[in-house]
């Protein structure tokens, strides 16, 4: 019903087909015109293996995919299904909490209004994104705009659905959707402080989301964990040990899966965003003795704490 894969194909083409439900651009190149953006994020610098540009693509099985832009949304979606995406400059003075949360408000207007209203998944990307100090760090005061627009559109802690926030490197924020017709439920991972009920000293408004989301959809069931670190209860572990970072992030991950009833078999890709390029052989290493069966895409992100190295994502299928 809904799978996803990298390519190298022309996006016109794979924007035309009927059953693409997202285009999303991974390079490290300046943007293209915004007129061919459609669901389309760019993202992330090339690492090596990986060619300048790849795009991944979900695709739905069956059916057809409409799309449009609307309230400043770009969005694709079948009769389940919708990929929506918000892309902003900062606004003045790199107000970084005043951009996240016009995002916010203008992503969720959409969502609200449209027919599939159910939050399953955000991806949120934010240029220079560990800058500035302790409260005032950009990653901080995205995390202050997002909460704003949230409580907002009043949703609460257990409302927040999964999510990821990495750097990259385009000079705005950049935030896409996925979201449902039906129902999606919210999972938490008992090694880890749920993230909107993290102390004080992370920021005075929490991070809004969920460890992971599932939803069925038809015969299939499907799961979404969220960008995943080495983090145990609420304390960065193993600072500057890559190796040692991985091997946290996994057992985290094996507990998400626990948690929502997959098996490690049933996670079809996985993404990778690592801090920094001279990592990439032994993350390369060490993910494939993790997940050998796993398609990966590594991209080259930084994480959202300073302290962190990698940050693991995961989409798996159980039919
Ligand atoms: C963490 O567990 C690491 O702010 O949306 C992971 C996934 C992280 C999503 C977000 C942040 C976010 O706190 C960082």
């Amino acid at each position: 019903m809904l799978r996803n894969y990298i390519t190298t194909s022309d996006p016109e083409r794979l924007l035309s087909a009927r059953d693409t439900l997202a285009v999303l651009r991974f390079t490290a190149n300046p943007p293209q015109p915004e007129s061919v953006i459609d669901t389309r994020v760019e993202l992330l610098s090339e690492i090596d293996g990986l060619p300048n540009s790849a795009y991944e693509v979900w695709q739905i099985e069956s059916g057809s995919v409409e799309h449009g832009n609307d309230l400043g949304c770009a969005w694709r979606r079948s009769a389940d299904l919708q990929f929506c995406s918000v892309s902003m400059p900062l606004q003045q003075g790199d107000d970084f909490e005043a951009t996240a949360y016009a995002v916010y408000d203008q992503l969720l207007s959409f969502i609200n209004a449209s027919p599939h209203p159910e939050l399953v998944r955000f991806w949120n990307y934010i240029p220079n994104i560990n800058v500035g100090a302790g409260d005032s760090e950009n990653y901080k005061r995205f995390c202050a705009g997002r909460l704003r627009a949230f409580t907002k559109h009043q949703l609460d802690d257990l409302q927040f659905p999964a999510a990821s926030a990495v750097g990259h490197y385009r000079d705005g924020i950049t935030v896409y959707a996925l979201t449902t017709a039906t129902s999606a439920e919210h999972h938490a991972n008992p090694r880890q402080v749920d993230a909107f009920k993290y102390p004080r000293q992370y920021g005075l408004s929490s991070p809004s989301f969920a460890r992971a989301t599932t939803l069925e959809l038809g015969e299939q069931r499907l799961c979404f964990i969220s960008g995943t670190a080495s983090i145990l209860g609420h304390s960065s572990v193993h600072q500057d040990d890559l190796r040692l970072q991985l091997y946290t992030t996994n057992d985290n991950i094996l507990y998400l899966l626990k948690e929502t009833s997959f098996k490690r078999s049933q996670v079809r890709t996985l993404r990778v965003y690592l801090r920094n390029k001279s990592d990439f052989e032994e993350c390369n290493r060490i993910v494939k003795e993790l997940f050998p069966d796993t398609e990966v895409l590594f991209t080259h992100a930084d994480i959202c704490r300073s302290d962190l190295l990698v940050e693991i994502e995961c989409f798996c299928v159980a039919s």
